[in-house]
C-alpha cells in the first residue's frame, strides 16, 4: 500500500514499475538457458542503485559479472567500498570507462575463467569446448550500447537511444570463444527505497515521469552540498544548501550561471534543468551517489 507520508513514493514510481518488466522477465526467462555468463552493467556512481536487486529471479543462478561503467565519472573512494562489497558476494566485479581507452578487455579473461570448470569437463570427455554466450544486461543509460559496441568492434547497438526490444534471439559474434546474446527488452530497476529513487533519478536513469524536476534538482543540491563542497560551491556558488534557504540558493545560481530572473523570480524551471544537465553532461565528474556507510 501506498502510504501518505511517502511523499517520494509518487503513484507513477509504482505503477510503472510492474508492467514493463513481466514482459521483459519473461523474454529472459526464455532465452536464459542458452546463456552462460550475465554482465551485469551498473553505473559506477550508484553502484548499489542501479544494480537490479531481484536479477536473480529471473536469471537464475548464471554466474554474473557486474560491470561498472562510468568509473571515469564516479568518486573512485566511494565505488571502490561497492567493489569490495559485490566482491565479498562473490561476484567478480569490472571497473570501466567503456567510452574511452581499453580497460573493457579485462572482460574476456574473466568470461575465460567463469567457462574454465564447464570447459575442463568438456574436454575430459573429448568435446570441444563451448563457446560462451554472454548476455549483457542493466537498466536503461548505464552504458550497455557503449559496451557492446566495444566488446563487438563496431557499432551494433544504438548508444544513448531507448533500448528497443529484441524479438527473436541474436547472437552476435565477439570473437571465436564468445557470442552476445542481444539483450531483450527494457529493465528497470527495482525502486524500493527513497534514495534509490532519487539516486537513479540523479543520474538520468527515471525521468521526470517518475519523479518532479524540482525534487531531482533539490536533491543534488543537497548531496553535492553534503558530501562535495568544492564541486557545489564551483558550480553553484558558495550559498551552501539549508532546506529553509532554496530561494536564496536559486538566485545565487542564477548570478553564478548567469540565468536571468523570470517574472522577478529567479527561473526555477531553467535551474532544475541546468542542474541536472550538469550531470547528464558530465561537466560534474568525481561524484558517487551510493554511499556505502548509508546504505549498508
Ligand atoms: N563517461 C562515460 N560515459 C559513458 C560510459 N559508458 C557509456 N557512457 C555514456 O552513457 C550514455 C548512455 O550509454 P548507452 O550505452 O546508450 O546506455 P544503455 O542505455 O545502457 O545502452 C551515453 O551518452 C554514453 O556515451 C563510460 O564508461 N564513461
Ligand atoms: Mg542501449
Amino acid at each position: 500500500m501506498i502510504e501518505n507520508n511517502d511523499k517520494w513514493l509518487h503513484k507513477s514510481v509504482i505503477n510503472w514499475y510492474p508492467g514493463h518488466m513481466a514482459k521483459t522477465k519473461r523474454q529472459i526467462k526464455e532465452i536464459i538457458n542458452i546463456v552462460d555468463i550475465v554482465l551485469h552493467v551498473v553505473d559506477a556512481r550508484i553502484p548499489y542503485s542501479s544494480y537490479i536487486k531481484d536479477i536473480n529471479n529471473f536469471i537464475g543462478n548464471k554466474p554474473q559479472i557486474i560491470f561498472m561503467s562510468k568509473y571515469d565519472l564516479c568518486d573512485r573512494n566511494e565505488t571502490d567500498k561497492w567493489v569490495k562489497y559485490y566482491e565479498e558476494k562473490g561476484y567478480r566485479v569490472l571497473c570501466c570507462n567503456s567510452k574511452v581507452g581499453n580497460e573493457y578487455l579485462k572482460v574476456f579473461p574473466i568470461i575465460d575463467e567463469l567457462m574454465k570448470d564447464l570447459n575442463d569437463k568438456r574436454v575430459k570427455k573429448g568435446l570441444l569446448p563451448k563457446k560462451a554466450s554472454v548476455m549483457v544486461l542493466g537498466v536503461t543509460n548505464v552504458g550497455k550500447s557503449t559496451l557492446i559496441n566495444r566488446l563487438v568492434n563496431k557499432k551494433v547497438s544504438e548508444v544513448g537511444n531507448k533500448p528497443g526490444v529484441t524479438k527473436t534471439i541474436n547472437k552476435i559474434r565477439i570473437n571465436e570463444r564468445i557470442d552476445l546474446i542481444d539483450t531483450p527488452g527494457i529493465l528497470w530497476p527495482k525502486i524500493d527505497e527513497e534514495e534509490v529513487a532519487y539516486n537513479l533519478a540523479s543520474m538520468s536513469i527515471i525521468k521526470e515521469e517518475v519523479l518532479p524536476l524540482d525534487e531531482i534538482a533539490i536533491y543534488i543540491l543537497k548531496t553535492l552540498s553534503n558530501y562535495y563542497k568544492d564541486i557545489y560551491i564551483k558550480m553553484y556558488g558558495d550559498i551552501l544548501y539549508e532546506e529553509d534557504n532554496i530561494i536564496n540558493i536559486y538566485e545565487n545560481i542564477s548570478k553564478v550561471r548567469n540565468i536571468p530572473f523570470y517574472q522577478g523570480e529567479a527561473n526555477y524551471e531553467r535551474i532544475n534543468n541546468l542542474i541536472i544537465n550538469d550531470i547528464k553532461s558530465e561537466k560534474i565528474k568525481g561524484i558517487t551517489f551510493d554511499k556505502y556507510n548509508n546504505m549498508c
